[in-house]
């Protein structure tokens, strides 16, 4: 695969510009598009190349001035963040489901138990570019948290950063249990100040597809630092059998400037182009689709060459719609299901052309495709304008 994010001959300025500046530059200026075959850390370089990013070469999470040396980023040739060095790899994020621990009470009803543990973390959201994330468990998205409707829940929330923090669930519970600043803080709940813990208890109720989310002010900044998860409620009765996986749409504002210049499903920009996500033809698949996105309103899904079933919220297992797009505000989210009738190579992206080309673009891949499918889809998305190969005029 061989794509570098959008640039064309954009000047870049040494305290960094905004993504639509970026963008915007780059449909007036040259199209002097250079492929960068690996990562070019300079300050010199920048008004001869364009800037794909200017992505955080020092990246600290802190440090929201003097971003003096950018890092520009690229795909090519496969190129790929450290999934190791991240601690997590968005293709075992997909359907990475985590049932915590289980034993029944005297009662009968079943008591589910997590302990997470929010930490700070230099993460690679694309190749190069290097965030200052905030995390539940080390990793972006946090674990998605699966349950069944009814059971008691109980997560053991323990703050190991250096900012107060908390754990934010959508769902139906008591004001205390409810992580918000301001709200408990006399009985130990509301803000969890730097290396305290709070245990939040509450039933597993309604089921759909919820999230969880830090909820201390600036919001926007914690969110988007990367504080946030899926939270599953299963039907008492399940759902029909099929291959699941969680797709978080989230975004990165590397420069600080209060908009993304990356944009992703689970964290890293393109990897499911970089790594199509294998699934079997006529299998029913089943996408939990969350917006968790920050600085931009809307989001969307838009699968190519087929249909989904979509049920928003996933609070019924009625759905309401049979489309190929769907839009979310932030945190909104839905159950998509849908089946791939012919093998080969289908993309799937935000219907937001922009995000689509800062990296919210993926593959998924049918059956054994043969070489030459694989070979054309590869080519085929290369050809876009800011793919390397020219804008148009
Ligand atoms: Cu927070």
């Amino acid at each position: 695969m061989c794509q570098n994010l959008p640039h064309g001959g954009a000047r870049v300025n040494e305290k960094g510009i905004s993504r639509r500046k970026l963008l915007g530059g780059a449909a007036v200026a040259a199209p002097a598009v250079v492929g960068l075959g690996g990562l070019i850390s300079s300050r010199g370089a920048s008004a001869e190349g364009g800037h794909p990013l200017h992505g955080t070469g020092n990246g600290a999470a802190g440090a929201h001035a003097g971003h003096e040396g950018f890092t520009h980023a690229t795909f090519e040739k496969g190129r790929e963040v450290n999934h190791r060095a991240n601690g997590f790899d968005p293709t075992s994020i997909l359907r990475d489901f985590n049932y915590g621990r289980t034993r029944r009470l005297a009662s009968g009803r079943v008591l589910r138990e997590w302990t997470i543990i929010a930490e700070d973390k230099e993460i690679e959201v694309a190749p190069g570019v290097r965030y200052e994330a905030w995390t539940y468990n080390g990793r972006v998205p946090g674990p998605t948290l699966r349950a069944r409707e009814g059971e008691r829940l109980r997560i053991h929330f323990v703050n190991s950063s250096d900012h107060p923090h908390t754990m934010h669930f959508h769902g139906i519970h008591p004001s205390l249990m409810d992580g918000m600043p301001g709200i408990g803080e006399g009985r130990g709940a509301g803000e969890i100040l730097p290396g305290a813990t709070f245990t939040y208890e509450f039933e597993a109720t309604p089921f759909g597809l919820h999230l969880y989310h830090c909820h201390v002010a600036p919001l926007a900044a914690h969110i988007a630092h990367g504080l946030y998860g899926a939270f599953i409620v299963d039907p008492k009765q399940g759902r029909p059998e099929a291959d699941e996986m969680v797709m978080v749409m989230n975004g990165f504002d590397t420069n600080f400037d209060l908009s993304n210049e990356v944009y992703a499903v689970n964290t890293v920009g393109f990897h499911y182009v970089n790594r199509p996500i294998d699934v079997k033809r006529d299998e029913l698949v089943r996408i939990y689709l969350v917006n968790v996105l920050e600085y931009d309103p809307l989001n969307s899904f838009h699968v190519h060459a087929n249909f989904f079933q979509y049920h928003p919220t996933g609070t019924s297992l009625t759905p309401t719609e049979y489309t190929d797009t769907v839009t979310q505000g932030q945190g909104q989210r839905g159950v998509l299901e849908m089946k791939f009738p012919f093998d080969g190579d289908y993309m799937f992206h935000a219907h937001v052309s922009e995000f689509a080309e800062l990296g919210w673009t993926g593959f998924f891949r049918v059956g054994n495709p043969s070489r030459l499918s694989t070979a054309a889809a590869a080519a085929a998305y290369c050809k876009l304008p800011w793919g390397g190969h020219g804008r148009p005029a």
